[in-house]
C-alpha cells in the first residue's frame, strides 16, 4: 500500500511538472498549443503531427500523455499491447479503452483515457 501511495504521489508530480510547461508555452490560455506555441516545448514542437491525435491543429495535455505512454510501444508497430504499458490506470482500463477489441491499444485509444480522465 506504501509503494502504491508513492506510485500515486509520484505521478502527480509527472502530471503537474508537464501541466505547468503546457501551461507555460499556452500564450492565449485556451488550454491548447497551436504550433506557434509549440515552439516553445521542442519535444513538442518536433512531434507536433503524431501528438495532435484527433488533428484539429492544437495539442492539448492529453495528447501529450498519451502520446509519453505511446513511447512505449517496443516494437513500434503503432499500438501497445498490454507487456508495452507500464501506466497502472491505463492497465486497469486496458478492456474498456480497447474500443476495437484487438487487444491492442492504439493511440486514440490511450488519448481517449486521458481525455476522460483530464
Ligand atoms: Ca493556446
Ligand atoms: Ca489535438
Ligand atoms: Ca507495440
Ligand atoms: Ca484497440
Amino acid at each position: 500500500m506504501k509503494n502504491l501511495l508513492a506510485a500515486a504521489s509520484l505521478a502527480l508530480l509527472a502530471t503537474a511538472a508537464v501541466a505547468a510547461t503546457v501551461a507555460k508555452a499556452d500564450k492565449d490560455n485556451d488550454g491548447t498549443l497551436d504550433k506557434n506555441e509549440a515552439k516553445a516545448i521542442p519535444m513538442v514542437a518536433k512531434n507536433f503531427d503524431a501528438i495532435d491525435v484527433d488533428k484539429d491543429g492544437t495539442v492539448e495535455q492529453a495528447e501529450i500523455d498519451a502520446f509519453k505512454v505511446m513511447a512505449g510501444d517496443k516494437d513500434k508497430d503503432g499500438t501497445l499491447e498490454m507487456k508495452e504499458i507500464t501506466h497502472k490506470g491505463l492497465l486497469k482500463a486496458f478492456k474498456q479503452l480497447d474500443g476495437d477489441n484487438d487487444g491492442t491499444l492504439d493511440a486514440k485509444e490511450v488519448f481517449s483515457f486521458f481525455q476522460k480522465k483530464g
